[in-house]
């Protein structure tokens, strides 16, 4: 699906462990369903969505948030095979959620844009091409499955 340099594999990884799922997660998530608020039709059941202080405090939100983070460590260890790491995760996606796909690009732009206020001048132009490289792959492996 992609071809990967071993100067990109290493800043994957390395820009993986830089990450605390439990705190870059939430914000993530938050970012997608403040920036985003059409986003907010999938999370009915998550209780009071109304504002950004209300999303930001939400412990659903950051539940959420965190599982979602966490998914990506499989992708970041299958670097050459992201697609069949998340044929299951896509088709749940697409067949029991019903999630419209462009919604995964969204929520890597807010986790590429969590990272930078994160990271500041460590994260490089450099290293935001490759990390992006990499989202790019696993929010296409995500829509793989939808037909
Ligand atoms: Mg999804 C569930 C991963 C984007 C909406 N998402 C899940 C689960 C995982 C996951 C691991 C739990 C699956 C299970 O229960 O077996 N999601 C995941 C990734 C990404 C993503 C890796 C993108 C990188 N999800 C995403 C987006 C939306 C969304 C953008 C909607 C805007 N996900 C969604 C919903 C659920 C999951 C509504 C079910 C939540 C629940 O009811 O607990």
């Amino acid at each position: 699906m992609a071809d990967w340099t071993d100067k990109e594999r290493a800043t994957v990884a390395s820009v993986w462990g830089k990450i605390d799922v439990n705190e870059i997660g939430p914000q993530a998530l938050a970012r997608v369903l403040i920036v985003y608020p059409w986003t907010q039709r999938y999370f009915g059941t998550f209780g009071d969505l109304s504002n950004a202080a209300a999303i930001l405090g939400n412990a659903k939100v950051a539940a959420h948030g965190k599982v979602v983070l966490g998914a990506l460590d499989k992708g970041v260890k299958n670097v050459d095979n992201v697609k069949a790491t998340y044929t299951a995760l896509s088709q749940l996606h697409c067949l029991k959620l019903n999630v419209d796909p462009d919604n995964f690009k969204l929520l890597a732009d807010c986790l590429t844009i969590v990272l930078a206020t994160k990271f500041g001048s460590a994260f490089t132009p450099e290293i935001q091409a490759t990390w992006q490289k990499f989202l790019s792959v696993v929010v296409i492996a995500l829509g793989s499955q939808y037909f």
